[in-house]
């Protein structure tokens, strides 16, 4: 397979100004016809029709039949040469939606149609120039057996229907342009539920969910979240919906969470239906995120959307960063801001420091699926967040309001988004651009200077960036240090360096643009504690020795919620490190800042809870350069036991104060309130038999998916065998009818330290719940194993490993998408211990001995093996 290179772009030589697209879905195959008006762009006569696994049963020009002289065929191309200025294309194919494992194009999922066409799905469904920036109207006719298909959607509007000798047929019309990639068609028997929007300028908009008749019950909060979604994107964005109708599907077998579709939503069940018996508080918010992320693409995606793959993260950087926003309002945004920094340090941090490490804006690829990553994503949303931090609010919304202003309709580059952030607040945004273009975890090293008689505080900085595959030599980049001094009072002392130009005050951010620069303040009267990077102003790796006792006293006081956080955080490294050394033992004031945590009323619950668990064991890992999992994992354990049983009535205590009865809400106070509680649970249960006792009342009682998922996770990890196994089997009896609760069970038991074994992982894969097909299945047992028992996915014998690459050479037969991201783990090898690293390499290797890989694997496994 050849690499696509984003300095190869060329403008597309022909416009499809109209696209009308009829289906007639027959059982074991569809049939699509196409008619798309072309108007050429340039002097270029050449039209290339990207096609993938279709039968072409007839091509037209202009009402001319074609014969297979008429054009050339490529690799998954048809090509037509000498063309005019305007042309008529008229074509059929044959596709079988039956037969399409791999979730891309139009498939069947249940007894559903649905398709999926980002990246370049659609060049599975019918010849077309399939790529972001050939923009056009769609009109799709849709015809199906009426009694099995009722339900026919697309995007846009509905123009018509009618049913004849048992057929329907339905007409949509679009009439926004748009790429290919945002093509939608659902056909299937299912129920809705409506609901209505006022948009700010007072259009109604219906709004529907769709979902197959058993889960009606589910969509309520899906609704809720995106009317407060439509609501904020107007208040803080300025954007109105802009289609008299929304609707959102969901479907079983989905790759990914959810598309963003023109007026159709495609959701994965898991990420849409909920309800407070089977859904967890982390399922409530992960809708509400991903409702909302897949709704305000509607302005960042749909009506402004990407030239070419390369600026993916033009639309996913900057509408994940619309979507924490979102989130930190409803909730509490410090806590969001925890849950995402974590994720970028354990997740992005690691594919930095691996084979597939690549820029926010890549210059090469493969296979474009293999780039939905968390650095396109979540190191993009972290891009456009130091943006914001530099700009200021009120800046980065008239950069915004220009963006959208300028480019509506267009599909343009990441460089447009910053020369409109820098048009519009007249600032060089020059270095900050490399941003986009350097891969790799910037490391920022700093040491601190107090001179006691000068009240002046001296503070040095330096960066680089650790080469990556094919980068050396990075520049230095232009960084946001959000800095707070704290006094022995623990009150935030005043900031002012001796460098204003560097300082903007308004956000205490530091800006920090060279190698090595040096800032002093004056006026400094005591020796501050330094807290550097609030709110995770960068991502980047700090590397700053603060003493303990300063981690301590951050824990306890500093203003800023997240470092308050990160202070506890490297506190329990520090511990676990010991631990590892056989060195570990709490001190008296460990102790004393571990009460005052648990014993803060005042403080958000969510907060507590989080300031109180342990880092994970992939983000200690990843807080290394090499690392020994088994070992991590023990280390951890002696560390959780010593802070059990230290604060063990206190955590009874907590518990029993917050295990109040009443309703089930999904709303911030309360899922605060459950989380505290259900941590502490957690601690009491591994100190003391008591809370085990507690645990398994909890699990029998509790009356919504949140405090029985706690019960169980609880009964597993800190049970005994078999009372974790009978709580198993009585859940498993009470919820086998409901597939996503069964995902859950699953996920339980293969992410578990105890009894995720390869032996039991090879059992549940031949249980009745397993599917191959659908990739929630695959997620909650491989996934879940290979990413969250990583005491046994590591373990001596390297089964673990072996399991894994067995699944990703049978999926990549069927599903190369989800082969491919299930690889990650093992491509992860040069940072494991010699014993590990060789092992998990020859399973890499073997995979690749295989043969015949899709593009999507063999990129990984390459690239992972050079
Ligand atoms: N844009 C889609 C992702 C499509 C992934 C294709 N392999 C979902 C989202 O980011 O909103
Ligand atoms: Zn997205």
């Amino acid at each position: 397979p050849k690499a696509i290179q984003l300095a190869d772009y060329r403008a597309p030589a022909y416009e499809v100004t109209d696209t009308h697209l009829r289906f007639e879905l027959h059982d074991g195959y569809t049939l699509v016809h196409s008619n798309l008006s072309l108007k050429q762009n340039g002097d270029e006569t050449e039209l290339l029709l990207n096609g993938q696994d279709l039968e072409l049963i007839s091509i037209k020009l202009d009402g001319k039949l074609l014969s297979e002289a008429d054009y050339t065929t490529a690799e998954e191309a048809l090509i037509l040469s000498g063309l005019g200025a305007s042309h008529t294309l008229e074509m059929t194919t044959r596709i079988y939606p039956e037969k399409n494992t791999a979730l891309e194009g139009l498939y069947r999922s249940g007894g559903m149609y649905c398709t999926q066409c980002e990246a370049e799905g659609f060049r599975r469904i019918t010849y077309y120039p399939d790529r972001p920036d050939v923009m056009s109207v769609f009109t799709t006719e849709i015809i199906a057996d009426a009694a099995r298909y009722p339900v026919l959607l697309s995007n846009g509007n509905p123009v018509s229907e009618k049913i004849e000798d048992g057929k329907k047929h339905v007409v949509w019309h679009d009439p926004h342009k748009k790429p290919a990639y945002l093509f939608a068609l659902v056909a299937g028997d299912l129920q809705v539920r409506d609901d209505h929007f006022t948009t700010c300028s007072g259009r109604e908009v219906l709004l529907r969910i769709f979902v197959e008749p058993q889960n009606v019950d589910k969509t309520e909060y899906a609704l809720d979240a995106l009317k407060r979604s439509m609501r904020w994107d107007e208040e803080v964005y300025g954007r109105e919906y802009d289609l008299d109708i929304f609707m959102i599907v969901a479907v079983d077998d989905f790759n990914m969470g959810a598309m963003e579709n023109k007026g159709l939503n495609i959701f994965n069940s898991s990420c849409v239906l909920a309800n407070p018996a089977t859904a967890t508080d982390a399922a409530y918010q992960r809708i509400e995120a991903i409702v909302a992320h897949e709704y305000f693409h509607n302005w960042s995606g749909n009506r402004v959307t990407c030239r070419d793959w390369f600026q993916l993260s033009l639309k996913e950087g900057f509408t994940v960063f619309r979507d924490a926003g979102f989130s930190a309002d409803m909730n509490s945004a410090t806590v969001k801001r925890i849950e995402d920094a974590t994720m970028l340090r354990t997740v992005q941090f690691a594919e930095d420091g691996g084979p597939m490490a690549h820029p926010v804006q890549p210059d090469s690829y493969i296979e474009i699926s293999n780039f939905y990553t968390v650095t396109i994503y979540e190191k993009g949303a972290e891009v456009v967040g130091m943006l914001h931090k530099i700009l200021g609010e009120e800046g980065f919304r008239k950069g915004s309001d220009l963006y959208f202003e300028r480019h509506d309709g267009q599909a343009v580059t990441i460089n447009e988004f910053v020369q409109a952030m820098e048009d519009a607040n007249d600032v060089d945004l020059t270095q900050f651009r490399l941003w986009y273009k350097q891969s790799g975890t910037p490391v920022v090293e700093v040491l601190t200077q107090y001179d006691h008689a000068a009240e002046r505080l001296t503070l040095n900085l330096r960066q680089y960036t650790p080469d990556t595959p094919g980068q050396t030599d990075k520049k230095p980049l232009w960084i946001p240090v959000q800095l707070g001094l704290i006094g022995h009072d623990g009150e935030d002392m005043e900031v002012r360096p001796d460098q204003p130009d560097f300082w903007t005050e308004d956000s205490q951010v530091l800006h920090f643009r060279e190698a090595e620069q040096t800032f002093s303040f004056g006026g400094v009267v005591e020796e501050p504690v330094v807290s550097l990077f609030r709110d995770f102003s960068a991502p980047v790796r700090i590397h700053y020795q603060h003493s303990q006792s300063a981690l301590r006293f951050m824990l306890q006081h500093d203003s800023d919620g997240f470092n308050r956080w990160d202070a506890g955080q490297q506190l329990m490294l520090h511990w676990i490190e010991l631990a590892e050394k056989g060195r570990f033992k709490f001190t008296q004031d460990d102790i004393d800042a571990l009460h005052t945590v648990i014993n803060d009323v005042e403080l958000d619950p969510a907060m507590v809870a989080y300031l109180l668990a342990l880092p994970s064991e992939s983000y200690i890992a990843e807080s290394r350069p090499q690392y020994d999992p088994v070992a991590i994992h023990k280390a951890r354990e002696q560390v959780m036991a010593a802070l059990a049983d230290t604060l063990s009535d206190d955590f009874k205590a907590c518990y029993q104060r917050l295990n109040v009865s009443g309703d089930y809400q999904p709303v911030p106070e309360d899922m605060a309130r459950r989380s505290l509680k259900n941590l502490a649970l957690s601690y009491w249960a591994k100190a003391d038999a008591e809370g085990v006792e507690a645990a398994r009342l909890q699990f029998s009682s509790a009356d919504n998916m949140t405090d029985q998922m706690a019960a169980l996770r609880t009964l597993v990890a800190h049970g005994n065998q078999a009372e974790a196994e009978q709580a198993l089997a009585e859940f498993y009896t009470q919820w086998q009818q409901d597939s996503l609760v069964v995902n859950q069970w699953l996920t339980v038991q293969c992410g578990s330290s105890k009894l995720g074994t390869p032996a039991h992982i090879r059992q549940l894969l031949e249980h009745e719940a397993f599917d191959w097909r659908n990739p929630n299945k695959v997620r909650s047992v491989i996934g879940a194993f290979a990413n969250q028992a990583l005491c046994h996915f590591h373990g001596a014998d390297g089964e673990g490993y072996k399991l894994l690459a067995d699944a990703v050479t049978r999926l990549n037969e069927s599903n190369p998408q989800i082969a491919s991201r299930l690889l990650t783990p093992l491509t992860r090898w040069k940072r494991l211990v010699p014993n590990q690293s060789q092992m998990m390499k020859s399973e890499l290797q073997r995979i690749m001995d295989h043969g015949s890989l899709s593009k999507d694997v063999y990129e990984v496994v390459s690239k992972s093996l050079m």
